[in-house]
């Protein structure tokens, strides 16, 4: 599990090599997200499945309670809630670092309370005008995420003249919003958002360029997990796992994964052929 001063040192030195890149897990607490989808819909299983993901050798943990897969109608905000708040409270009082994946700032508040330390927002606090406002007086960590509209409507949304540039502007204007809130620079983490308004070569052209992103000056996180656009060329978790070790070999800060163990493999093999540490 990640300590704090690796957590800071991490968040602090966008694409430091002075740690490895860390390994998010992921516990969808949600009866229809894309890829684990209901296994893991009541409070206990849930909490056992990040247990679980802990022991696999997971640095974070990510707790979402509402599905964004393409076409997916979103959740009832007490609905959310009552998903999230428990697993959250229950994996945090075993002292892990825990992230709420939610773009309502009720949520987020709630969740930090509960002992969250990273708020995960996909829409990057256009879901919710008071997002950043709530964010920043929490004093939590932030993911920004590349992101064009909800599920229901993204697919429409995916077209790009140049979408390295766009994807790279677009974060730029929510880094100025959210930095104008109040959200210290040094709380913030971006994502290229992969497969959110994506198509899949959009996907793989981020993935090329991720030293791009990198040069808006913060940590990123990138979630290929387990999407739809590796089918392309692999087995979808055996392409995730290829991806973790590249992008860590890119100096990501973290990557968010559904199978803990084999890219917690693939972030240390990065680290060793990089020299990451030293
Ligand atoms: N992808 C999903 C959900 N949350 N959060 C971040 N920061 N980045 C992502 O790429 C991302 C996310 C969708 O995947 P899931 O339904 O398998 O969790």
């Amino acid at each position: 599990m990640v300590t704090d001063a690796e957590l800071d040192e991490g968040r602090v030195v966008p694409g430091s090599r002075a740690t490895r890149c860390l390994v998010m897990g992921v516990v969808n607490v949600t009866p229809d997200s894309f890829s684990d989808g209901g296994r893991f819909f009541d409070t206990d299983a849930a909490v056992a499945h990040g247990r679980q993901l802990l022991a696999d050798g997971a640095d974070l943990l990510d707790v979402g309670g509402e599905s964004t897969r393409p076409g997916a109608v979103r959740v009832d905000k007490d609905e959310e809630l009552r998903r999230v708040i428990p697993v959250i409270r229950e994996l945090a009082a075993d002292g892990v670092r825990v992230s709420v994946d939610t773009m309502r700032s009720e949520v987020a508040e709630k969740a930090v309370r509960a002992g969250a330390a990273i708020i995960n927002d996909v829409s990057a606090g256009q879901a919710d005008p008071d997002m950043a406002c709530v964010a920043a007086d929490l004093g939590a960590s932030y993911v920004a995420m590349h992101w064009r509209g909800h599920a229901a409507v993204m697919e429409g949304l995916a077209s790009y003249d140049d979408v390295v540039a766009q994807v790279r502007d677009e974060l730029s204007q929510r880094v100025d919003h959210l930095l104008g809130a109040g959200i210290r620079p040094d709380r913030l983490i971006l994502d290229p958002g992969l497969g959110f308004a994506k198509r899949p070569h959009h996907n793989w052209h981020l993935l090329r360029h991720l030293g791009v992103l990198a040069e808006l000056g913060f940590p990123l996180l990138v979630g290929a997990s387990r999407k739809r656009f590796l089918a392309q060329v692999a087995d979808r978790e055996d392409a995730t796992v290829a991806v973790s070790a590249l992008a860590a070999a890119a100096g990501v800060w973290a990557v968010r994964v559904h199978q803990v163990r084999p890219n917690v493999a693939a972030v240390r093999v990065a680290a060793a052929w990089t020299g990451a540490g030293g």
